[in-house]
């Protein structure tokens, strides 16, 4: 048994050996004009970014001119001792550093070194940043990023990255220098749920394609990302007791146009909530029922009130199907799909969809609610729909996702009324799949076309009579993908308006700014360029 006193000698031996080794290491490396104590080893740039110059803006800022800090070689990324989760971010923001810097940064779970040096600690970050967000000051020796969480502390980093220049973002070593603003800055979100959604449906997105499009939100505090698993054009997830669902389901032609063939397995599936929570994003699965479930109904005939599976569909009409409302094999179904997918979702909440229901008749889709949003507590999660599930009354804690492009909705505000909680995707300003405008040559217009500005001037607390700040959990950016095929697709819908909602979910509404935002904007494009982000250039935004 090892006690406290000897793993932290342990560490500190340890600890001793990698200083020694780095400082051999980078003294080889250094510029024999630079003088040899560490201390000093760093001239100071100046630094090309503000305090402010983030998306989402942060809460609060204060620059100190005489703090700019400079990366150098010797610069050790030094993380709270014992803890995995500040060493596990440590070594993200090395890796993410390291590239363009070519400096060694090693990760030192360590008290103190004499080293410049940038610090992630978990802990000590006042209970004003909460669960989420992080203090980050800036002086001429060190950065210190501090939170209360590895979510927080993970924030923290993005900021950081954000600070230094866009040159950062470049996967080969630049020459320049690398400084970073003085100062101060607090920073919490606004909402707790910042979502994307992704549609697999439509046409199957790869695993590799999901991981680059999580990288993205990251970046910009994004902290779940839905996906829309199944639709009347396919079935993307891995079933065991009903396997044909993903072979015949999300085989071969299957998709729009039958060109987006695909599922992810449940390794697949597992692999991508992993890489997501590793960037501090939780995984919302949905399955779409009682309608938009043609995919699963012409895999198996069984699931047909006539017990004759109709076609497969490659078109992208809605509101054409329906599961058996009055057969019990119907919730033996989909209690075997929410039994599966809870299994494997460690997140907490389950999406049944629930919208555009149109081939089933209020009765029933009452009958078929009041059944299934249960089935999601009894396997562990949290029940979310589609605002349409409201109708129903449901239980206080199911979530409504409202689509619709009104300012007024009964069931909602009701629902509200009773305690429910409501992200808001309003389909005429956040979502991705609209196009920018009549010229967008990817996208649907049938809400809106949403350029820049219509994406990010409005606020989510004042949207829907009777559906306040208090009744939000947060706001979500729905890409529905009938249209969309490749990670450039994405992209180029994405990006920017992704990061006009990000900012609605997490900075005050106090500091909302169409102006600000629209600078702050232009200078992410160097970015995305070296990121090989393929964006929209707006010509509502001065991109740099
Ligand atoms: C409506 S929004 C749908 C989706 C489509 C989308 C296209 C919602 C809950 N349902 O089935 O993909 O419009 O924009």
């Amino acid at each position: 048994m090892t006690t406290d006193h000897d793993e932290h000698q342990e560490v500190s031996v340890r600890h001793r050996h990698t200083l020694t080794r780095l400082l051999a290491a980078t003294a080889l490396a250094l510029p024999l004009a630079l003088p040899a104590t560490p201390a000093a080893a760093a001239p100071t740039a100046t630094p090309t970014r503000q305090l402010d110059d983030v998306i989402p803006a942060p809460v609060e800022t204060r620059p100190d001119p005489r703090g700019t800090f400079t990366l150098s070689p010797l610069t050790v990324i030094r993380t709270t001792p014992h803890s995995a989760a500040a060493r596990q971010i440590g070594r993200q923001l090395a890796d993410t550093l390291r590239p363009a810097t070519g400096y060694p940064l090693p990760v030192l779970p360590v008290p103190a070194t004499p080293l410049p040096e940038i610090a992630l600690l978990i802990g000590g970050a006042g209970s004003r940043v909460g669960q989420e967000g992080y203090q980050l000051d800036v002086t001429r020796h060190r950065v210190t990023i501090r939170a209360n969480t590895p979510a927080g502390l993970f924030a923290g980093t993005q900021t950081l990255r954000q600070l230094l220049p866009a040159q950062i973002e470049a996967a080969q070593r630049q020459r320049t220098t690398w400084a970073v603003p003085g100062g101060r800055i607090i920073d919490y979100p606004r909402f707790a749920y910042r979502g994307a959604m992704l549609d697999l449906a439509r046409h199957f997105h790869t695993v590799p394609e999901i991981k680059t499009y999580i990288d993205l939100l990251s970046q910009y505090k994004i902290n779940y990302l839905h996906l829309h698993l199944s639709d009347d054009q396919g079935w993307r997830i891995q079933i065991d007791s009903w396997p044909r669902l993903t072979t015949v389901g999300g085989g071969p032609g299957t998709g729009v146009d039958g060109v987006g063939p695909g599922y992810l397995t449940k390794d697949d599936y597992k692999a991508v909530t992993a890489y997501a929570a590793a960037r501090q994003i939780t995984i919302v699965p949905e399955i779409d029922m009682p309608g938009h479930t043609n995919a699963a109904q012409s895999t198996y005939a069984e699931l047909n009130c006539d017990g004759v599976a109709p076609p497969p569909r490659t078109d992208i009409a809605v509101g054409y199907s329906s599961l058996c409302i009055d057969d019990e094999l119907t919730y033996r179904f989909v209690e075997d799909v929410i039994r599966e997918l809870a299994e494997i979702t460690p997140g907490p909440y389950l999406h049944v969809g629930g919208d555009e229901a149109h081939a089933t008749t209020d009765e029933e889709y009452a009958t078929f609610m009041r059944r299934v949003l249960p089935l999601v507590n009894k396997y562990g999660k949290r029940a979310y729909g589609w605002n349409e599930v409201m109708q129903v009354d449901p239980a206080s804690d199911v979530i409504a996702q409202y689509w619709g492009t009104g300012t007024t909705n009964a069931d909602l505000a009701e629902a509200v009324a009773r305690g429910n909680k409501v992200v808001m995707s309003p389909a005429n300003k956040a979502y991705l799949d609209m196009k920018y405008d009549r010229n967008t040559p990817l996208g649907l217009s049938w809400a809106a076309y949403i350029e820049v500005r219509d994406a990010y001037d409005w606020d989510p607390a004042q949207r829907v009579t009777g559906v306040g700040e208090d009744a939000l959990l947060g706001v979500e950016a729905p890409l529905w993908s009938e249209t969309l095929r490749s990670i450039d697709d994405i992209e180029y819908m994405a990006f920017p308006r992704l990061p006009a909602i990000a900012e609605l979910g997490w900075s005050t509404a106090a500091s909302h700014d169409w102006e600000s935002f629209r600078a702050r904007l232009g200078e992410q494009a160097p970015r995305w360029r070296l990121q090989q982000v393929n964006y929209y250039p707006s010509p509502q935004v001065t991109w740099s």
